[in-house]
């Protein structure tokens, strides 16, 4: 899954795709790459962002979407708004990743009435105080714990099991302990039944590990998704696609 985020502010290429073409361009360049999806955001995540108003969002994002939906690569829009969502579904989106898990009032009913997937991934608090404190007994079962009551409640929501993924959600509201055990212990997941889908590109994770600043981590960030491969993600979402799929055809070469 490759990333677009058409934002000034997001952490490893706010800035990149400020405009509609400037998306579109990188859009055409990731599928050139070989993404099977292309993950669209108007709103920065990450550690520290402030919250975008619905309006500016929609003008960032549904432009992007509507000239994307008559390609072949499927599109999932990375949006927590049920407004958002609804619109983005009319314009072609076919998943909606949100990084609240369909937590927000009306979430769950507009992916469920749009027909749509999604991706439900899990954080502790909110972006722009995520990463104060964050605290967990054990975090895996409390990550997959959540995940799992998630599903449920998108599976009572009338959205069926097999347009859903998880996602243990690296860095949101995680140490960079936690984040090694979630990583290290991603199997876990698979019993959920449903696709792991895993963001680690670029990720500060990687520059603790590495001590390379955020435009250094192309050789982290592969060897970060291969090793989520390896231990069960179905789907990784990734900045660096060409580099990413290479390194996965090594793997599915010889795993085959
Ligand atoms: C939008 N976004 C930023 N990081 C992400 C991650 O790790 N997973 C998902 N699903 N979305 C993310």
């Amino acid at each position: 899954m490759g990333v677009i985020n058409v934002t000034p502010d997001s952490f490893s290429d706010g800035g990149l795709c400020a405009s509609t073409e400037d998306a579109l361009r990188h859009a055409a360049c990731l599928i050139e790459q070989g993404a099977d999806w292309l993950d669209i955001g108007g709103e920065s995540s990450r550690p520290g962002s402030m919250p975008v108003d619905m309006a500016e969002e929609l003008r960032r994002v549904i432009p992007v979407v509507e000239a994307l939906s008559s390609m072949d690569v499927p599109v999932s829009v990375d949006t927590s708004k049920p407004e958002v969502m609804r619109a983005a579904i009319r314009a072609g989106a076919a998943m909606i990743n949100d990084v609240n898990a369909l937590r927000a009032a009306g979430a769950l009913e507009a992916v469920a009435a749009g027909g749509v997937s999604a991706c439900l991934m899990h954080m502790q608090g909110e972006p722009g105080s995520m990463q104060a404190d964050p605290r967990y007994d054990d975090v895996v079962a409390e990550v997959k714990g959540f995940l799992r009551q998630r599903l449920d409640a998108a599976l009572a929501a009338g959205i069926q099991r097999d347009r859903l993924a998880i996602d243990p959600g690296f860095g949101f509201g995680k140490t960079h302990d936690h984040n090694i055990k979630l990583l290290r212990h991603l199997d876990r997941f698979s019993d959920l039944g449903v696709p792991v889908l895993v963001g680690l590109s670029r990720k500060a994770i990687l520059g603790k590990m590495t001590g390379r600043n955020v435009g250094d981590r192309l050789h982290a960030s592969v060897a970060a998704a291969l090793m989520a491969v390896i231990k069960g993600a179905g789907i990784v979402r990734v900045h660096d696609v060409k580099a990413t799929r290479d390194a996965l055809a090594v793997y599915n070469a010889v795993n085959s």
